[in-house]
């Protein structure tokens, strides 16, 4: 266990909200020592040198609340930032550590903080970094709970946000106010796949000293590192690709050493929404495949794409992957695959939907995404069903649109499945 790497996560008061070693450059990502080796060799051996006590191949499962103190001199020391080692799981622990450090080092950012699900780390991140009167600008499309959670914060606690079209880069500077704090992008979005150009927006939120924090889970860090292309946080519904096998709920953040040791002393450590560890093992074992799994994943994707494109009962069909998608050009420059999520809609929309929906059998009517099953669902009454209609109507989520995250069975077994449950469209 690295636990030098890990000493910086509790060595400060735990009330205290900025760390002392905050002031650690940036650049430090670069020369991580990971930085020169591959992304599968990063997932499978970053964060654990083995256990030199049993020399157990995979990392334990640190399954305690507290951590004893020598003495009660180390335990102040430790209190007071001044000797490295663990407090109470609440602040830190061995297991989640090697996790925030497998996805840090993939993102290529500083430093890694797990969180219990999704939406905890990205309540907690914009907790983190927005007060009341401050702007939020958003990719016109949102996660439903994003989009909810945004709308309380409004509500209960004057934290302005927009969704703003990010095709367009003089819309993005034209929805800057002078408030705004916080550029928060989906891309791909969760559910049209519309994607934005993570360069543009970033340099453009550069000159106004804005933060950008960029959802990640649709392609996961193996896809796509919005680090590398300027912006500043990247979140992840870790219950997606980075787990990869529909077993936990959990989420992470990845950024600067200075933010996620800021996050970790306030709104982790105070609204208390930590990863447990047996749930970080799962996610540290799911993390060993990513690679295979990614590449497998586009490869089903692109082929139930272009099976559904030339569908006769099929009217639109949206994957960056084709190459007649709009963006296609964008999808080639800024990822690495394409992944495994697609929409489509039916020539005899949403009733039609339904009735696929209700007919499938190998793919499983159920929400989630970034599984080895096949899933499928209907975003405007379930994973979107929160967002008004006329919104979601705006963010390009029609009645008739049907998400399918394309699992890791033999593709020619979705084909059959699909072609059977059209037949009834
Ligand atoms: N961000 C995105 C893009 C998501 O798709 C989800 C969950 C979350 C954040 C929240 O993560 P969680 O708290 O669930 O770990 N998306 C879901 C979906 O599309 N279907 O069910 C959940």
């Amino acid at each position: 266990m690295k636990t030098h790497e890990t000493q910086h996560q509790h060595n400060h008061l735990p009330d205290d909200p900025a760390p002392a070693h905050s002031a650690r450059p940036h650049s430090a990502a670069e020369h991580h020592p990971a930085a020169s080796k591959g992304l599968s060799t990063i997932a499978i051996h970053e964060g654990y040198e083995g256990d030199p006590l049993t020399g157990s191949l995979t990392p334990p499962i640190y399954q305690t609340s507290t951590f004893v103190f020598p003495s009660v001199e180390a335990g102040t020391k430790r209190f007071a930032g001044e000797e490295a080692g663990y407090i109470y799981s609440r602040l830190g622990n061995p297991t989640v550590s090697v996790l925030e450090q497998k996805v840090a080092a993939l993102e290529k950012a500083e430093a890694g903080l797990a969180f219990a699900s999704g939406m905890a780390a990205i309540s907690a991140v914009i907790i983190g970094l927005v007060k009341t009167g401050d702007h939020i600008l958003c990719s016109r499309g949102l996660y439903g709970s994003t989009y909810a959670f945004l709308t309380l914060m409004q509500n209960r606690f004057g934290v302005e946000f927009t969704l703003c079209d990010m095709t367009d880069e003089q819309t993005v500077r034209n929805s800057i106010r002078p408030n705004t704090k916080v550029i928060y992008v989906e891309t791909p979005i969760n559910p049209t796949l519309e994607l934005v150009d993570l360069r543009m927006v970033s340099e453009i939120a550069k000159e106004h000293q804005i933060l950008t924090v960029v959802d990640n889970t649709f392609l996961s860090p193996y896809l796509q590192r919005p680090i590398e292309h300027g912006c500043d946080i990247v979140i992840h519904s870790a219950t997606k690709y980075i787990g990869g096998h529909g077993d936990v709920i959990a989420g992470i953040a990845v950024g600067p050493q200075a933010m996620i040791d800021m996050l970790r002393m306030t709104t982790l450590k105070d609204i208390g929404g930590v990863l447990s560890p047996f749930d970080a093992y799962l996610l540290i074992r799911g993390l060993k495949t990513i690679g295979v799994r990614m590449h497998q994943h586009s490869k089903n994707a692109l082929q139930i794409a272009e099976y559904l494109q030339q569908h006769p009962k099929v009217s639109a069909v949206y994957y960056p992957g084709l190459p007649d998608y709009p963006q296609h050009e964008l999808a080639k420059r800024q990822t690495d695959g394409f992944g495994g999520l697609l929409s489509f809609e039916l020539k005899g929309g949403l009733e039609a939907g339904k009735r696929v929906m209700n007919q499938v059998q190998l793919c499983k009517l159920a929400v989630s995404l970034g599984d080895v099953d096949t899933l499928i669902q209907h975003p405007a009454s379930m994973t979107h069903s929160v967002v008004p209609a006329e919104e979601r109507l705006k963010m390009g989520i029609s009645d008739g649109l049907i998400r399918l995250s394309v699992g890791l069975e033999n593709v020619e077994d979705i084909v059959l499945d699909l072609e059977q449950a059209l037949q009834h469209a």
